[in-house]
């Protein structure tokens, strides 16, 4: 046994799966994932001494490259006067400020620790803006393990949700209504029978939790337009994209040029610069519903932390319009290398991309839908991760998930990619 491997071990007898977070034990490729020792730049590197280059970006906060001086540098100045301090401290103003000003929708935010609770804190604000019951939110779109976002659809159109997990139970689902994503007839007839009850509906801003699915033109308008006719809440979860894939996000591109905002953004990754650190944001109305400006409880021992607002901020700080520029560029390459390869070898597939987020599905029709993205051909695509890996490229271990380039990935990590993308591409093809 390899080092990894005997951590893996001595993991799982002490951790669930030996991971701390599901996608991570590779479960769904196949084999055991490597230990990560360090990271710097767009390399990983694992305790037995492998370097990959990464194209999973800790699932997003990576933006800068791993281990950023000038953030590593503030992070440690800001820590020696204590991680954490249960009190208000500058940075988490700082940071908060950063983000008013690259969001002009949004006034106010409240940090949390996790998407999860981002969501949690939005699904609360609406219901209790509303006071109404009924969140609508569709199939395949993640927003984090919160009961009632853990929902399968129900039987017929705008029939009650069925859980998704053990321990989610009926009670938790039953106001969460799961639509197929896209589908604007549906969410009409959803709105036209139940209209009154409906808090909110939420969103992926790019569903990039199935694959990666370009939103297709003028469907997040019209949830916006429906929201705003039925007095819904209206939830655009940019956790994956915000500050991402624009300096203001998917809405930034999308919104407004298109002239609508949604009532609620969540934010993470990126905001905490791989710290623990998310957010829910929106106007200064709906946000001071929250305690203790308003009525809506939440709370957070460790919610605005100096040690993630720091990260966080430093981090938003060096995503400068070159580093947006670049992270395109990288994206517009890894694309078209991936997609070359799997051409040349003939393995059928759909190169699917939004902004620089991008995924590619094993399967011969266009992936639009959660149903859609069930039918890839996911033992193709283990090949072709664990050929990718064994080259030196570490792809996210999952065919339902989005790719990620940073600021730091340069023309030597795009050649070993183009290398380990022929050879993978031979083995998906098998
Ligand atoms: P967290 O609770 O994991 O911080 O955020 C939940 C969340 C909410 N909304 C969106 C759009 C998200 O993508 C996420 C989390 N994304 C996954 C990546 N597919 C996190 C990786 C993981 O679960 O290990």
């Amino acid at each position: 046994m390899n080092k990894s491997e005997r951590w893996f071990e001595r993991a799982q007898a002490v951790i669930p799966g030996g991971v701390s977070s599901p996608v991570r034990a590779f479960r769904s490729v196949g084999g055991k994932p490597p230990y990560v020792a360090k990271a710097k730049g767009s390399r990983i590197t694992d305790v037995d001494g492998n370097e990959y280059v990464d194209l999973v970006g800790a699932w997003g906060p990576a933006i800068l490259g791993h281990a950023h001086p000038d953030v590593v540098a503030e992070v440690a100045n800001v820590a020696k006067n204590s991680f954490s301090f249960g009190a208000p401290c500058p940075p988490e103003v700082e940071l908060a400020e950063a983000i008013v000003s690259r969001v002009n929708a949004v006034e106010k935010v409240r940090f949390t620790n996790s998407g999860t609770e981002a969501v949690m804190t939005a699904l609360r604000i609406a219901r209790a803006k509303s006071k109404r019951d009924v969140i609508v939110k569709f199939a395949g779109c993640y927003h984090g393990h919160a009961d009632s976002m853990l929902v399968a659809a129900g039987s017929g159109v705008a029939t009650l949700g069925l859980p998704d997990s053990p321990g989610v139970t009926k009670g938790a689902a039953k106001d969460t209504i799961t639509l197929a994503y896209g589908d604007v007839k549906a969410l009409e007839e959803v709105f036209a029978a139940r209209g009154n009850e409906i808090a909110a509906v939420i969103t992926e801003a790019i569903p990039a939790n199935m694959g990666v699915v370009p939103p297709p033109p003028g469907f997040n308008k019209r949830i916006s337009e429906l929201c705003n006719q039925y007095g819904a809440v209206f939830i655009f979860d940019e956790v994956m994209t915000g500050f991402r894939v624009s300096a203001d996000g998917w809405w930034g591109i999308e919104g407004t040029r298109e002239d609508w905002a949604p009532d609620l953004f969540t934010y993470g990754k990126v905001i905490g610069g791989g710290m623990p650190l998310a957010a829910v944001a929106g106007n200064a109305e709906i946000m001071d519903l929250l305690a203790p400006a308003g009525p809506v409880y939440q709370a957070g021992t460790l919610s605005g932390n100096p040690v993630a607002t720091t990260a966080g901020l430093v981090t938003l700080r060096n995503c400068t319009p070159d580093v947006y520029m670049h992270l395109d560029a990288m994206a517009d390459q890894v694309f078209a290398i991936i997609s070359d390869a799997l051409t040349k070898h003939r393995v059928a597939h759909q190169s699917q991309r939004a902004g620089n987020l991008f995924s590619f599905f094993f399967t011969d029709k266009p992936v639009h839908t959660y149903d859609d993205a069930k039918t890839q051909d996911t033992a193709a695509f283990g090949r072709f991760f664990h050929a990718m890996l064994e080259n030196g490229v570490w792809l996210p271990p999952s065919a339902y998930e989005a790719w990620f380039v940073s600021a730091a990935h340069t023309d030597d990590d795009l050649a070993i990619i183009a290398r380990a993308a022929d050879v993978a591409a031979r083995a998906a093809r098998q």
